[in-house]
């Protein structure tokens, strides 16, 4: 198994829910580290940055509203295969299609506002986590 980071994002929504730790404690159970954390409200221009991928989807601009809608919990998670772990951990997009037993299904309400996001690819995870954290703010475990 590979050593792996992912970039975590708590959404709003399930900051707002102040179900931080109850997240957090799936990935201590599932193997996954962290390395890196922090809260904060997004800008828009942040917001629209980190998702400039799907900008000329239909849902972007919901997407960032959403996004920039309270504070978010941001974390580097570190572990054996941390991508997919922690996409499994997380569920569908849509929580109606989501697995029972993952963070999706069990605390998003719609596919707008789903509770929490995840890097699909290693490649995305290492821009990612560089778009939030700066090398020296990762601490190796
Ligand atoms: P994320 O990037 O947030 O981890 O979610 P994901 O990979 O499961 O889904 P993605 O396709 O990357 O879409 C990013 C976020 O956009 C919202 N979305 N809405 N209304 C829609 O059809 C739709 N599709 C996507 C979701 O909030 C999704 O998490
Ligand atoms: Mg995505």
């Amino acid at each position: 198994m590979a050593l792996e980071r992912t970039l975590s994002i708590i959404k709003p929504d399930a900051v707002a829910k102040n179900v931080i730790g109850e997240i957090y404690s799936r990935f201590e159970k599932a193997g996954l580290k962290v390395v890196a954390a922090k809260m904060k409200h997004l800008s828009r221009r942040e917001a629209e940055g980190f998702y400039a991928v799907h900008r000329e989807r239909p849902f972007f601009a919901a997407l960032v509203d959403f996004m920039i809608s309270g504070p978010v919990m941001i974390q580097a998670l570190e572990g054996d295969n941390a991508v997919l772990k922690h996409r499994d951990l997380m569920g569908a997009t849509d929580p109606k299609k989501a697995a029972p037993g993952t963070i999706r299904a069990d605390f998003a309400d719609s596919i707008d506002a789903n509770a929490v996001h995840g890097s699909d690819a290693i490649e995305t995870a290492k821009v990612e986590i560089a778009y939030f954290f700066a090398e020296t703010e990762l601490c190796p475990r």
